[in-house]
């Protein structure tokens, strides 16, 4: 059962898990292997300890509940760990390595004792693709082992292509939770948050993670390599590592735009990943939800893989109004964490349904009912969902030599000030507009929710060093790509009235939006130039068969010339902050954007 280590002939593997042993101090090293039965087996184990419990009505489907405290992303916790704190930048944490290692040691020493280690030879990309990295993660967390089994491509087969000395990324991860002998298991476990730590050696390429099962700070394929880790490679080799989903738009006439757009986390990606467009004749089918790699090809242009092979969304919103094709997505062999159960045992959560259960055991495990002032939910609860079960997921969403990128989309959650969709007048002034981008947080980052804060390209809390050097490669991509280079755009679905009211019904209407970008790529559709940005003519936006009164139209397509002015100081202050790390290429686009404002 499990891969037999006397079969691993990779010397630097060996003695990194035989270091890692020694000191964590597990009971037992289990080495995966990735297949169906291994994944039964460990959530049987998860099953009868009452970690997991099978979800009624959907087959192989198990729910958890997490510690109260381990719901989402810290990144307070979160550090990129460089010798000069510099290379990390002003919207990292850091701290040197010399201070930090030995921090870290000495909570890994013994952390894993009374528990097995389990050993995760994992592909981000399709296993043996030039493009796919090889990951390496140790983990004393079974449920972590079962949900890197959907969103990577775990096993025996990536120890082949590992071989005697391929190259991997180590990922070490530990709840930070040791047994006493005798000492009852927590259901969940994990540390308090002073204790918990996600760390980054991008000098090193090495990960540690400690203290938290949840999400993007244990599964570390995902958020610690594919972005942070994989951030500084792709500067280093000259291709990208992004936040954006990757979906593919067909036309009536069959003619395919592969977009790939940049939002927050739960800000969306995933519905818009999976739109079902209500225009008459498009469709678009999914590549990836959260993630995308890309290089230029050999016809210069930019090509993206996702480098993951399952989603991890936000479940409350999830519907079959909002989202029906992750509702089929998520019929069998899932993972749910965070939601509510209803009496039956049917997994719930807020939005599902239009009528919620008279009755569920909360997120918490205590009663609830709809009287109940707090969410069954917890607002990030999460399901985790193999992508191939998605009924439009692209037939080339695991072609190892990617989509040819046409459009790129920045944006985030404003209910003020930014319109419905702009784009950019070329690339330089599209950098601008992904680098300042902002949003109000959301419950993906343990922390106040609703905040404004400027997370640029959507990158703020992924990118692996300094931001301005970030903004600098995005530049000099653009000079590589010449004529080839995606339109750019910003899109904001989340602009609301003076009443409080969304003034944008979103979900598969977006298409319309993305319509017209299309148009835009083929210079079909009119825009009208502003100071910001170009944005839809008066009728270029195809909004047949769409009921929204004309003035909230015309709210979404404003542009108050006077706010935006006040805008400018606070775009100052983030570009200052960066000293002379930001390109003067985007202090050129601030001098020309408050000219036109001024003109
Ligand atoms: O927990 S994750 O980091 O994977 C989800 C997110 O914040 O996007
Ligand atoms: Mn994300």
């Amino acid at each position: 059962m499990g891969f037999d280590q006397s079969q691993v002939k990779h010397e630097r593997l060996l003695a990194w898990v035989g270091e890692v042993a020694s000191m964590c101090k597990p009971d037992a090293i289990y080495w995966c292997d990735g297949t169906t039965d291994e994944y039964n087996r460990l959530m049987q184990q998860m099953v009868n300890c009452g970690m997991a419990i099978p979800v009624e009505g959907r087959p192989n489907s198990f729910y958890f509940r997490s510690d109260p405290s381990d719901v989402a992303r810290v990144e307070d916790r979160t550090f990129i760990s460089t010798p000069q704190q510099i290379e990390t930048g002003p919207t990292n944490n850091w701290m040197d390595p010399a201070e930090l290692k030995p921090l870290m040691r000495g909570l890994y020493d013994g952390c894993m004792r009374g528990r097995t280690m389990y050993v995760i030879p994992f592909s981000m990309g399709p296993i043996g693709s030039p493009i796919s990295k090889i990951g390496i993660e140790i983990t004393d967390s079974p449920y972590v082992v079962v949900n890197m089994h959907i969103m990577t491509r775990v096993g025996t087969r990536v120890m082949d292509v590992l071989g005697k000395d391929g190259e991997f990324i180590p990922c070490l991860h530990s709840v930070g939770a040791p047994l006493a002998p005798g000492q009852k298991d927590a259901l969940w476990p994990c540390a308090p948050i002073e204790r918990k730590f996600i760390c980054h050696f991008p000098d090193e390429n090495l990960i540690w993670s400690y203290g938290s099962g949840y999400g993007g700070n244990a599964l570390l394929g995902k958020k610690c390599l594919a972005l942070r880790i994989a951030s500084v490679i792709a500067r280093r080799e000259g291709w990208m590592a992004e936040h954006m989903l990757i979906l593919r738009l067909i036309s009536p006439a069959g003619r395919r735009y592969h977009i790939a757009a940049a939002f927050p986390s739960a800000c969306g990606k995933t519905n818009l990943a999976m739109m079902q467009p209500t225009i008459p004749g498009w469709r678009c089918e999914c590549i990836g939800d959260d993630i995308a790699w890309m290089k230029i090809g050999p016809d210069g242009r930019l090509y993206a893989i996702n480098p993951e092979s399952g989603f991890f969304g936000v479940l409350p919103g999830t519907s079959y109004e909002s989202n029906p094709m992750a509702m089929e997505t998520l019929k069998a062999n899932c993972i749910f964490t965070n939601c509510a159960l209803d009496d039956r045992g049917e997994v719930w959560w807020e939005g599902m349904t239009e009528d919620p259960p008279s009755h569920a055991i909360d997120w918490k495990g205590k009663d609830w009912t709809p009287s109940c002032d707090t969410p069954a939910a917890h607002p990030n609860a999460r399901f985790t969902a193999p992508a191939r079960q998605c009924p439009v997921i692209c037939p080339d969403w695991e072609n190892p030599d990617g989509v040819p990128i046409d459009i790129f989309v920045f944006g985030g959650r404003r209910a003020k000030l930014v319109p419905l969709v702009c784009e950019a007048f070329d690339w330089d002034h599209g950098v601008f507009l992904g680098a300042t981008a902002s949003s109000e947080t959301t419950a993906a980052n343990i922390g106040a929710v609703g905040n404004v804060r400027r997370d640029p390209m959507a990158m703020k809390p992924f990118c692996g060093y300094n931001m301005g050097d970030y903004f600098s490669h995005w530049l000099s991509m653009g000079d590589r790509l010449g004529n080839n280079a995606p339109k750019i755009f910003y899109t904001n679905w989340f602009r609301k009235g003076e009443d409080g009211r969304w003034l944008w019904p979103g979900f598969g209407e977006n298409s319309r939006v993305l319509k017209w970008m299309c148009e835009r790529v083929d210079r079909m559709a009119a825009a009208r130039e502003t100071p910001i940005g170009r944005l839809p003519a008066d009728g270029a936006l195809d909004l047949r068969g769409l009921d929204i009164a004309s003035e909230d139209l015309k709210e979404l397509l404003r542009v108050d010339k006077e706010a935006w002015i006040r805008e400018l100081d606070s775009i100052r202050e983030h570009f200052a902050q960066f000293g002379d790390r930001l390109p003067q290429r985007l202090w050129v686009q601030l001098q020309k954007l408050e000219q036109r404002l001024k003109e």
